[in-house]
């Protein structure tokens, strides 16, 4: 299957330093920033570097570097921002939305982590 990437989305304008964010954590192939809308107290995007649209898209062709350090960036993000249980935290959400149906709206890979109330039974 091949996936379109267009570069001109808002989150490769960020990577490009285009717009500004928030920065909450920077790796090697991940970026991590608060969302400029949060939905929770707590509410950090992660993004890997490379041009992915979606989740399955990354899994499918990043490299085991990408995908390792994405990984890890998140859960590094959960205990930055104080919502792992037992760093401090009272617990998280991790959504990643893909598509018209998950009602993605920016197409470039990124991890909701959401927390800092009860999120309750909802999705987002
Ligand atoms: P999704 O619906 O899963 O594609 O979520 C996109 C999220 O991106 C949404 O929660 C709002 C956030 N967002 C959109 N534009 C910007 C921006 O320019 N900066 C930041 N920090 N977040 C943004």
């Amino acid at each position: 299957m091949a996936y379109a990437y267009d570069d001109q989305n808002i989150f490769a304008k960020i990577l490009r330093g285009e717009i500004p964010n928030n920065t909450v954590l920077e790796t090697d192939h991940s970026l991590a920033f608060h969302d400029i809308q949060p939905q929770a107290p707590v509410h950090v995007l992660v993004i890997p570097k490379g041009p992915y649209v979606n989740y399955d898209h990354f899994a499918a062709q990043a490299s085991e570097a990408e995908i390792t350090d994405y990984a890890r960036a998140i859960g590094e993000v959960c205990k930055l921002v104080e919502v792992a249980p037992g760093n401090d935290g009272d617990g998280y959400r991790l959504i990643s939305n893909a598509g018209e149906a998950g009602v993605q709206e920016v197409p470039h890979l990124h991890m909701h982590v959401l927390g800092g109330r009860v999120l309750g039974r909802m999705l987002k």
